[in-house]
């Protein structure tokens, strides 16, 4: 079993206990041994079955977590959790999802209704029955119907970096079985959608068909769906997951490749041009319709070239217009992760950080960056012991000293400053103006309604140390959705002010999203990719999320701060 597997028991039991109003403590303890086991580097249950080990020298775990991971290890469950299980469906679990409903909510809910699944709690919200409920009303029922809504449209979808590393595990166990040629994920994995549904995998070579046995076989396959003579789906994983394994002949593998990596919509734009061509296009190849000679279908390219358009990059698939920029030769010249010169958010043990300011140097030497700026909390923060100006002040004369010495990267002094209730920022103007740079988020009063938020963002961007607006929508993918608020009004201020809009290259974020991206750029607008690390390995394992996300938005390495050369930077950033 797998540490995040481990991790997820932990995690779901402490969820349960919480609904049963349980000791907080002894939920704490869960959380935090879940959280531990899901960031250790060596696989937890290794440790547990090995008798030259002791799981409590793993820092975090004690006696009673050692005795329930030996339990999970051997039968894959423990006693808490049969417990629980038994008090509480399963489907307890869905509605802690539900926006608006705390867990003691839940425990009501429960108690007086026995709802136990999202289909139970609608029905009581369409009979109105939460308003009579202690300490919920009218106000809620309506939330709780949205938040349904919303929690349906996400459900069965999975965040890109827990797709990507599925099928990176499933790729490189695929590649084992002898003659197999190419194996590699298609679909919206490909296309770098911030979600995947499921995993497209195809694959070619003498070997391909024993690929199929192989993948049906592997030991974190829970389900098999489905098995044919050249495609298999299973489930995989405790999350579930579905991945399609389809085994091609070469002389198709382009050919499916365009068909599986989509999209739909991209797909049917692009069938249309080539009837108009008198050519049909399927997932086995590219074929004139008078004599049903083939034209093309053992690389993309090939298709791409018959139909008169150079090939199209995967992240642009969306039947946005690409289809037309690339039969007119104006596809952008998409950003590359190469372009990257530096990384403008991330976090320290000064606030909640888990790196040191120097390890966090050293990471972004060894990614070759010109320059970092270290933007910690402000103190309206204060749980995770945010910066005040005095702080603030003496961390950007620390900052001055050690770009004295010569380190071969420069570091800017920054904040992440919290933009308050009314659009200020929670520092004074004159020792934000210390700083390097300022990076100004919302993390507080997110339920305000559109009017007020915008107000909110426009009186922010009027601040004149700010240079970027950090997670511009706040949205957290598969679990809050971004506030409201008028996004073309506020890029266009922005974009009036120089202020960059970030892409938080968080695989929890991605905020802003494709969409919005490619909207602001049409504006005018500049931005920031940023990883907002919170550990030294962050850096490295963000920056792709946020650099796909501009591509698929059609940025440009011009359309980015954090491409341009330092001395360039400075400049771009310089007090008025
Ligand atoms: P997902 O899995 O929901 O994140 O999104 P996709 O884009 O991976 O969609 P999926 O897995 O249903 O199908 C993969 C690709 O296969 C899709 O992008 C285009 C192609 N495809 C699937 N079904 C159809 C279809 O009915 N018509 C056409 N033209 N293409 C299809
Ligand atoms: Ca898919
Ligand atoms: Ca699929
Ligand atoms: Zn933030």
């Amino acid at each position: 079993m797998q540490n995040r597997e481990i991790a997820r028991l932990l995690a779901e039991v402490a969820d349960l206990m919480e609904i049963g109003a349980e000791d907080g403590f002894r939920i704490r303890s869960y959380r935090n041994a879940a959280s531990v086991i899901e960031g250790y580097p060596e696989s937890i249950a290794d440790i547990v079955r090995n008798p030259e080990r002791k799981v409590t020298d793993v820092p975090g775990i004690g006696k009673g977590i050692a005795a329930i991971l030996k339990d999970v290890v051997e039968r894959g469950t423990f006693d808490k959790r049969d417990q629980m299980l038994e008090k509480y469906p399963p489907s307890a679990l869905e509605l802690l999802k539900i926006q608006g409903l705390g867990p003691k909510s839940i425990a009501l809910l429960f108690e007086h209704h026995q709802v136990g699944s999202i289909d139970d709690l609608e029905r009581l919200c369409k009979e109105q029955k939460l308003r009579d409920m202690p300490r919920m009303g009218a106000k809620l029922e309506e939330k709780v119907l949205r938040s349904i809504a919303q929690y349906r449209q996400r459900a069965g979808r999975f965040l890109l970096s827990f797709g990507q590393r599925t099928a990176a595990e499933l790729i490189d166990y695929l590649k084992q079985t002898p003659g197999l040629e190419k194996v590699e994920a298609a679909g919206s994995l490909r296309r770098g959608r911030d979600t995947v549904g499921d995993l497209d995998l195809l694959a070619t070579g003498p070997g391909a068909e024993t690929a199929l046995d192989r993948f049906t076989t592997h030991a974190r396959v829970h389900e098999v769906l489905g098995r044919g003579a050249n495609k298999a789906s299973v489930r995989f994983g405790l999350e579930g997951l579905q991945v399609d394994l389809r085994a091609l002949p070469n002389e198709s593998y382009g050919a499916a490749l365009q068909y599986f990596t989509g999209s739909k919509e991209h797909n049917v734009n692009l069938r249309g041009r080539a009837l108009k061509m008198g050519l049909t296009l399927n997932e086995y190849g590219l074929v004139r319709l008078e004599d049903g000679v083939r034209v093309a279908g053992e690389t993309e390219e090939g298709i791409y070239e018959a139909l008169g358009m150079p090939w199209i990059p995967p992240e642009l698939r969306e039947n946005c217009g690409e289809i037309e920029a690339a039969l007119e030769g104006r596809l952008p010249k998409l950003l590359q992760l190469s372009d990257m010169r530096g990384d403008l958010h991330m976090h320290t043990t000064a606030t909640d950080g888990r790196g040191t300011l120097e390890e966090m140097v050293e990471a972004a030497q060894a990614l070759g960056y010109e320059y970092i700026a270290i933007t910690d909390h402000s103190k309206a923060l204060a749980m995770s012991n945010g910066l005040d100006e005095t702080r603030s002040v003496a961390f950007a004369k620390h900052v001055r000293e050690l770009n004295g010495k010569g380190l071969g990267i420069r570091i800017l002094s920054g904040l992440e400053c919290d933009i308050k209730r009314d659009g200020s920022m929670d520092l004074a103007e004159d020792a934000l103006a210390e700083l390097d740079i300022v990076v100004g988020s919302v993390h507080s009063f997110m339920n305000m309604e559109t009017v007020e938020m915008t107000d909110r963002l426009l009186r922010a961007v009027e601040s004149p140390n700010l240079r970027i607006l950090g997670h511009p929508t706040g949205r957290i993918l598969l679990n809050r959705e971004g506030y409201p608020f008028d996004f073309e009004g506020v890029a266009s201020a922005a974009v009036r002010r120089g202020v960059c809009l970030e892409i938080n290259a968080s695989p929890e974020r991605l905020d802003l999203s494709a969409a919005m991206v490619r909207t602001a750029k049409a504006l005018g607008a500049r931005f920031a990719i940023s990883t907002d690390s919170h550990h030294p390995r962050s850096l490295r394992v963000n920056m792709p999320f946020g650099v796909l996300t501009a591509r698929r938005g059609w940025l440009q390495a011009s359309d980015v701060l954090n491409t341009l050369p330092v001395n360039e930077l400075m400049q771009a950033i310089r007090k008025p």
